[in-house]
């Protein structure tokens, strides 16, 4: 298998965790999007949608990190990323895609780039801009952690699964926006007990030495 990604990327990162958690193995391969690499023909010979991660299995090119994630699960059931509860399930992908669908999208690179160009915004109001998204949904997913009893250190149990896929990426790209992040205590015991295993810990930014660009 080829994963296409970069090493910065919060949804190739949430992929590389994924495929530690499952011991899978593939080869990376670095699209650079400081260099827009992305946006070249060959790479949109690949993904027309012109964005990172893209997962080729061998028989099938896969993009978008979630179906990326969920396609492994089924494929590679052990250990499971979801609840087997269909409500459980319900609560796990809804806090992802709090991250994935409400937060992510608005400080995505392209996003980012038409703000600057069009309306002239510094580094310093793009910061405040990503912030402005990421702080209300982050306090959406601490509400909905905090407000479980299971009693475990995983947003939903005593395993990571999904949630902590999204969440550790999403935590890390917020300390680069410098948002404050003391008032989400539970994720960040939750990023804590996460980031001390070590399918986390080696699908950090910091360690991609091959990627990093
Ligand atoms: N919803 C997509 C988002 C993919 C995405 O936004 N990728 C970013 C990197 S995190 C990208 O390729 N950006 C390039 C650009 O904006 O030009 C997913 O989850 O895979």
């Amino acid at each position: 298998m080829k994963f296409y990604g970069y090493f910065r990327s919060s949804a190739a990162y949430r992929c590389r965790i994924a495929f530690n958690l499952k011991g899978v193995r593939p080869e990376f391969i670095a699209v650079n999007l400081r260099t827009g690499e992305q946006k070249a023909e060959a790479f949109l010979d690949l993904n027309p949608q012109g964005l990172v991660p893209l997962l080729d299995t061998g028989t099938a090119r896969l993009t978008q990190s979630m179906a990326i994630i969920e396609w492994l699960d089924e494929t590679h059931p052990a250990p499971p990323l979801l609840p087997t509860d269909a409500e459980a399930r319900a609560h796990v992908r809804a806090f992802a895609q709090i991250i994935g669908c409400d937060i992510h999208p608005l400080q995505n690179l392209r996003v980012l780039k038409y703000l600057k160009a069009q309306y002239g915004l510094d580094q310093d109001g793009l910061d405040a801009w990503c912030r402005n998204w990421i702080e209300p949904g982050l306090g959406a997913c601490e509400a909905m952690a905090a407000a479980q009893t299971h009693g475990g250190a995983f947003a939903f149990g005593d395993g990571p699964g999904l949630a902590e896929i999204l969440l550790v990426p999403q935590m890390f790209s917020a300390e680069r926006f410098h948002l404050d992040l003391t008032p989400f205590p539970r994720l960040n015991a939750i990023r804590a007990a996460a980031e001390a295993l070590p399918a986390f810990a080696e699908a950090h930014p910091a360690r991609q030495p091959d990627w990093i660009s």
